[in-house]
């Protein structure tokens, strides 16, 4: 047996880190991070070094499934597969019109940009626009704000300029959520040495908070009024920088005023902080040269993300954080062409109404695309243009979605749901058909995707012009059966006649992408290599000279230094934008809360062992937590008669969960803080010591939804708890 050390991408998630894997026999013994990476300096975690058991896990599916008339799901091979399924939706088009096929990208579509790629060309061939994607139950805020406040084509400056960095809601040590780039505890120590100040917003000790110079353990849902303050302070003790915003921003006077009531002491009361805190983490920003703000999902789903992630953009505006004219711009792009270097903007564009509408809650379009929190309705809404059939790439509604109650009647409404799912997974085990994939190991790729969430905001992405390709680096098991996603809507295609246009990842420009794209006729043979090509089009570096980077590596680029603003540019940014200013009022004028039927909030958050609804039969990983434990500050603990391993019924207005309770003193009081995306379908998941616990069921989505992005609250539910035993 020899063994041979080889590079690779980890492609569990979005963070694509260097890994190197030790061979034997063309299977993958060991991986471990590539401490020779000048981007990821060894950085990998647990999930990533268990790649391999990934690949070869018991509950893998080897062969694709399809639903008999006995009602039961049984392996199908891939050929019956794709004609069959093709027939199936080329009869739901013709009764019922394409938009009654609806296509929904979850976290395991984005990673190999081909699955996306051919899916979306897919559904524009069969002239359906119902494209649905997970960044609308995620943190659309980003999108949305960006559109509101417009986005500074220069963008921010990397984490080696920053004098403080301010966390909302996010812990990217674990989740790998933008703020500190790539192996993020590193980053922080290195950022930290040189003397940079961390500001942490969060309800519970974070690992990111554990070394922040400032902590404010906000309740939850209450970050807005907090960043109003903060905002308020800096305009009032001159720490705004007005010549910035005098040159290239409107709309401070509507800001000032509507800020104004949100004095240190309302802001406060409200997020259950000291006035001190909030003038300390003020004075922290207004004393700093340069620095950034990140906001996680916590935030974005306590009620006002859109408010939160603008008053980010606002801050940076106020604080004139953005890269200036004259600085290098440290990554100019290697497969992600970027937004031209100029220090200036557009001005703000369009946030919602952007084309299609939904026949549901007034929904339409938003910057983020189109909300996936009304896709359930529009399943179950009868009429012109109901949602008949829908494709699931690399998504778990079923687990992931908010309203679970709503989202299984749903899926059990289908005419057709198609699940692409390397296992039987919660929304598998309702479908039609289980397309079983290929997984990472074992097809070829680039580092795309962390390089496109680069343009998320600062310390996202990679902040130097770094690039890595993988090869296959094992064969998927003996006997499997498996394609990969683009393949199958290749072969969908080919099987209804259909031409598919490909548009090119790296072209984030639409105008310039859709002339670049390619015409894939059907039955055009393809392979990997020709899909790549497709879909890099128009890199920074040509393809081929990313294929040979193999072992991940800096490309040579031109420097490339922020240009001036051209002589009479219009575009300026919007920091009074209308509609977020009358949200910041409304939240003003709320009247204070009267008794609470529901006085706990229960928040999100992320756990290091498992991805979303991932990794859960892992046994390595179970090792630590089992389930989703129900996190309690051990006061409340007390209060209820609660230990550790207790069961917690958690009641919202909508519907009651049971979880296993765990004493954590990180978390604050009044605060219950669960992992989503565990448990099993409504009436399914008896015992929460083994499945685990569901909070989307908590939640209903259409009450207290955001009128933009249609999300009802994620985090910062509202809930009542009580102790139970189990019998
Ligand atoms: N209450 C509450 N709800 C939430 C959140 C929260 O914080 N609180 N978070 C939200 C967020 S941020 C998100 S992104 C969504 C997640 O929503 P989803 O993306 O819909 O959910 P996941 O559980 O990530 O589903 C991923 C699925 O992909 C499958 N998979 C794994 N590898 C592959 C592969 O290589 N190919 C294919 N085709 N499939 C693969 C997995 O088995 C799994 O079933 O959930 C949201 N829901
Ligand atoms: N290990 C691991 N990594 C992951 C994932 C995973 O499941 N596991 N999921 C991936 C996905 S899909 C995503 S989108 C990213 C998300 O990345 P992050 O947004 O960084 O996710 P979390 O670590 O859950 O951090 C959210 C924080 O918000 C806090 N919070 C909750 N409610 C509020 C509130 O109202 N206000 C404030 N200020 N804070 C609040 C929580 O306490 C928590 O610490 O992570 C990705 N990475
Ligand atoms: S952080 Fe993400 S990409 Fe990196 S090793 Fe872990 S799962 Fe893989
Ligand atoms: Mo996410």
């Amino acid at each position: 047996m020899t063994r041979t050390a080889r590079h690779t991408i980890c492609r569990a998630c979005h963070a694509q880190c260097a890994l190197l894997a030790e061979v034997e026999d063309g299977r993958p013994v060991k991986l471990y991070g590539d401490k020779d990476n000048p981007i990821y300096h060894g950085f990998s975690c647990i999930k990533g070094r268990e790649l391999a058991a990934y690949h070869t896990a018991p509950s893998r599916l080897l062969r694709s499934l399809k639903r008999g008339a006995d009602g039961a799901l049984a392996p199908i091979g891939s050929g019956a597969l794709i004609e069959d399924m093709a027939d199936r939706i080329a009869a739901i088009v013709d009764r019922h019109g394409p938009r009654a096929v609806a296509l929904y990208i979850g976290t395991h579509g984005y990673n190999n940009f081909a699955s996306s790629a051919f899916a979306n060309a897919f559904m524009d061939a069969i002239g359906s626009p119902m494209k649905f994607t997970s960044v609308t139950i995620d943190q659309p805020g980003k999108a949305v704000s960006l559109m509101l406040h417009g986005p500074w084509l220069a963008g921010a400056p990397t984490i080696e300029h920053w004098d403080v960095l301010t966390l909302i809601g996010s812990n990217p040590i674990v989740s790998m959520n933008g703020g500190l780039g790539m192996n993020p505890a590193r980053q922080l120590h290195r950022a930290r040495q040189r003397g940079m100040k961390l500001v942490v917003i969060d309800p519970r000790r974070t690992d990111c908070a554990e070394q922040a110079d400032l902590h404010l353990a906000v309740r939850p849902g209450e970050d807005a009024p907090v960043l109003a303050a903060i905002a308020r302070l800096l305009i009032e003790d001159g720490a705004c920088d007005h010549a910035f915003v005098a040159a290239e921003a409107d709309g401070l006077a509507a800001l000032r005023a509507a800020v104004a009531s949100f004095t240190p002491e309302m802001a406060g009361q409200r997020a259950g902080l000291e006035p001190d805190q909030i003038r300390a983490a003020a004075r922290m920003i207004g004393q700093a040269r340069r620095g950034a703000f990140s906001a996680g999902t916590g935030p974005n789903m306590a009620g006002h993300g859109n408010l939160v992630e603008y008053f980010v953009k606002v801050l940076t505006t106020l604080r004139g954080f953005w890269r200036r004219e004259g600085d290098v711009v440290a990554n100019p792009g290697v497969l992600i062409k970027p937004a031209p270097a100029i220090a200036a903007s557009p001005g703000p564009g369009k946030a919602w109404d952007l084309g299609v509408d939904l026949r549901v809650r007034g929904l339409s379009q938003c910057a983020a695309g189109l909300p996936t929190a009304g896709l359930a309705e529009e399943i179950l809404t009868p009429g012109e243009g109901q949602v008949k059939a829908l494709i699931v790439l690399g998504g778990n509604p079923v687990l992931a979605w908010p309203d679970q109650i709503k989202t299984v009647e749903a899926m059990k409404a289908l005419d057709l749901l198609v699940c692409f799912d390397p296992r039987l997974s919660a929304t598998a085990k309702l479908a039609h058909y289980v397309v079983a994939p290929k997984l990472p190991l074992e097809v070829c790729g680039p580092t795309a995707l962390n390089e496109m969430v680069g343009n998320f905001g600062p310390g996202w992405g990679y902040h130097r012009p770094y690039a890595q390709w993988a090869e296959p680096l094992t064969e998927p098991p003996y006997g499997a059966d498996v394609l990969e996603e683009w393949q199958v809507f290749h072969g969908l295609a080919t099987r209804l006649g259909l031409t598919l246009q490909i548009t090119p990842s790296s072209l984030l420009d639409p105008a310039e992408a859709a002339v670049n794209r390619t015409t894939v006729p059907p039955g055009a043979p393809l392979e990997a290599h020709d899909v790549w090509a497709m879909l890099l089009k128009g890199s920074p570096v040509p393809f081929e000279a990313v294929r040979r980077a193999e072992a991940g590596q800096l490309f040579e680029r031109p420097e490339v230094r922020v240009q001036p603003k051209p002589a009479g540019w219009a575009g300026r940014l919007d920091i009074g934008s209308a509609p977020m200013m009358d949200e910041l009022r409304a939240i003003a004028a709320e009247a204070p809360p009267a008794a609470d039927p529901f006085p706990f909030r229960l928040i999100s958050r992320r756990m290091r062992d498992v991805l979303n609804s991932s990794w859960h039969e892992h046994d390595k990983l179970r090792r630590q937590h089992a389930t989703n434990p129900a996190f309690l500050n051990p006061a409340d603990m007390a209060a209820l008669g609660l230990a550790d391993g207790d069961i917690v019924e958690i009641e919202s207005g909508r519907a009651a969960i049971r979880g296993v309770a765990q004493a954590a003193d990180d978390v604050r009081t009044g605060c219950v803080s669960m992992t989503h995306a565990w448990g099993g379908a409504p009436g399914e998941d008896d015992d929460p010591r083994i499945a685990g616990a569901n909070t989307g069921r908590l939640t209903a989505v259409d009450r207290d939804f955001d009128p933009y992005t249609g999300m009802p609250r994620m985090s910062a539910i509202p809930v009542r708890l009580k102790a139970i035993s189990l019998s």
